[in-house]
């Protein structure tokens, strides 16, 4: 069971890892792709609406449309920027002609297409959305009206707008999105009710205070995890989805995609997600072991044994193998500068150092080591007849066990504080 947990955590990390090395090689690391507050972008304009677009000249027209209509009907100063990466249909030809900003992004990705539309964005408001026509741009008003209120981010809810039948397959509807917005509520402390929905409004400051990294799908989790962890300002209003207008498939991949968020999500949740319950089976297993390591318990007729024993020893196992991954991935995290919000956890990292791991780990090893050294004797002495040492023989397995790991986990975290120093 540790081991199918150790396998997939491993797998999980080095995905990661090499996702985010990919990103790192092509520049995505550098955050000067989202324009910062002092690089003095001309914000000329109250409104920018990006859209990003790939291969979507069926509806490109249609959402550009719809925009400048809304645009004018609020009469305000607005521009429409559509981002591609790597079209290869008319969709560029047919934005330009609807008096459209086109910009390029070499990097592929839904995220990447957003962060540089964002950064060649003028606006002091952006809006943003699919351009499928699955969003309504002629009905953005209630966007701008919430961010004049002064709240930094505007999530759509189509939960409660509306969805047409056929706009979104039902596991989307029924499984997927309800079960990735639970998710990102409960670890994050939310109350969002459509997570992932594609239409939003925002403020241009607010971009770089989130300091944005994904390149794909997952760029929709990251703008509002770390638009909630930054405390702005969310708020939502109910928005229709209709059937999107094209005839091609969507560029979503269903299993790829929400793996993605619940990736970004696991990778941002340690503390929540592995140290805390981590923590609670640790301690409950060691008041087991601990309890027991007289012997069986007799309550009144019944006996508390071994088997009970066995469970604090697997219980006090499984808790610390989280606690070290939660830690981990926090090492991970914050040697890879992804994270905006400081936690206790990030304190144990910062003071961490190999030797004291080596140190501690050690001495959990010679806690578990002694009595099994003391049972080896016994045994030796008796002539290698039966034994009846067992609830020493666990305790020592356990701590052993919990001793080895620390050692060994002690090199990985201590590999990732490295990496940050160069
Ligand atoms: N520039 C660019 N745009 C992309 C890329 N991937 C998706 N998009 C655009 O992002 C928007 C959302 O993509 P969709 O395929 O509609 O995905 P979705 O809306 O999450 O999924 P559905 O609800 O199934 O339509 C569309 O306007 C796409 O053209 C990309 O790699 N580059
Ligand atoms: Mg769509």
């Amino acid at each position: 069971m540790t081991n199918i947990f150790k396998v997939f955590i491993i797998l999980t990390l080095t995905d990661c890892i090499v996702q985010l090395n990919v990103n790192y090689n092509q520049n995505i690391f550098i955050v000067n792709h989202i324009p910062k507050k002092e690089e003095n972008i001309k914000m000329n304009k109250k409104l920018s609406i990006v859209m990003p677009a790939l291969n979507e000249e069926e509806t490109i027209g249609i959402c550009i449309d719809k925009a400048h209509t809304a645009c004018k009907n609020m009469d305000i100063e607005y521009e429409i920027i559509i981002a591609d990466n790597g079209s290869t249909d008319n969709t560029a030809k047919i934005a330009e002609e609807k008096d459209a900003k086109v910009v390029y992004q070499p990097i592929k990705g839904y995220g990447a297409a957003y962060m540089k539309g964002f950064k060649e964005a003028r606006g002091k408001y952006i809006i943003m959305g699919d351009a499928d026509d699955s969003y309504d741009f002629l009905n953005i008003k209630p966007f701008v009206n919430k961010l004049d209120e002064g709240y930094d981010l505007v999530m759509g809810n189509r939960f409660g707008g509306g969805i047409e039948k056929g706009a979104m397959p039902w596991p989307h509807k029924y499984i997927g999105n309800p079960i990735l917005t639970f998710i990102l509520n409960f670890l994050f402390k939310a109350k969002i009710s459509d997570t992932h929905c594609g239409m939003r409004g925002l403020r241009k400051d607010l971009i770089p205070k989130l300091s944005l990294k994904t390149t794909g799908m997952e760029f929709a989790s990251e703008m509002v995890i770390k638009a909630i962890q930054a405390n702005s300002g969310i708020t939502e209003i109910p928005i229709e989805l209709k059937s999107d207008g094209r005839s091609r498939k969507p560029h979503l991949r269903s299993f790829r995609d929400a793996w993605r968020h619940m990736r970004f999500m696991l990778l941002y949740t340690p503390l929540n997600l592995f140290i805390v319950p981590g923590f609670i089976m640790f301690l409950l297993g060691l008041i087991i072991v601990g309890i027991l390591l007289g012997g069986p318990l007799h309550v009144g007729e019944k006996i508390i044994g071994y088997h009970t024993l066995i469970l604090g020893s697997l219980l006090s196992i499984l808790g610390y193998q989280l606690i070290i991954q939660g830690l981990t991935i926090r090492a991970y995290t914050l040697s890879r500068n992804l994270l905006s919000q400081k936690t206790f956890a990030d304190k144990f990292i910062d003071r961490f150092t190999l030797e004291k791991g080596l140190i501690v780990g050690t001495l959990i090893f010679l806690i578990g080591f002694i009595p099994e050294l003391r049972i080896l004797i016994t045994w030796i002495k008796q002539n290698f007849s039966g034994l009846t040492k067992l609830s020493p023989a666990i305790f020592g397995l356990t701590f052993i066990t919990l001793g080895v790991q620390t050692i060994f986990s002690s090199f990985f975290i201590s590999s990732f504080k490295i990496k940050s120093l160069y």
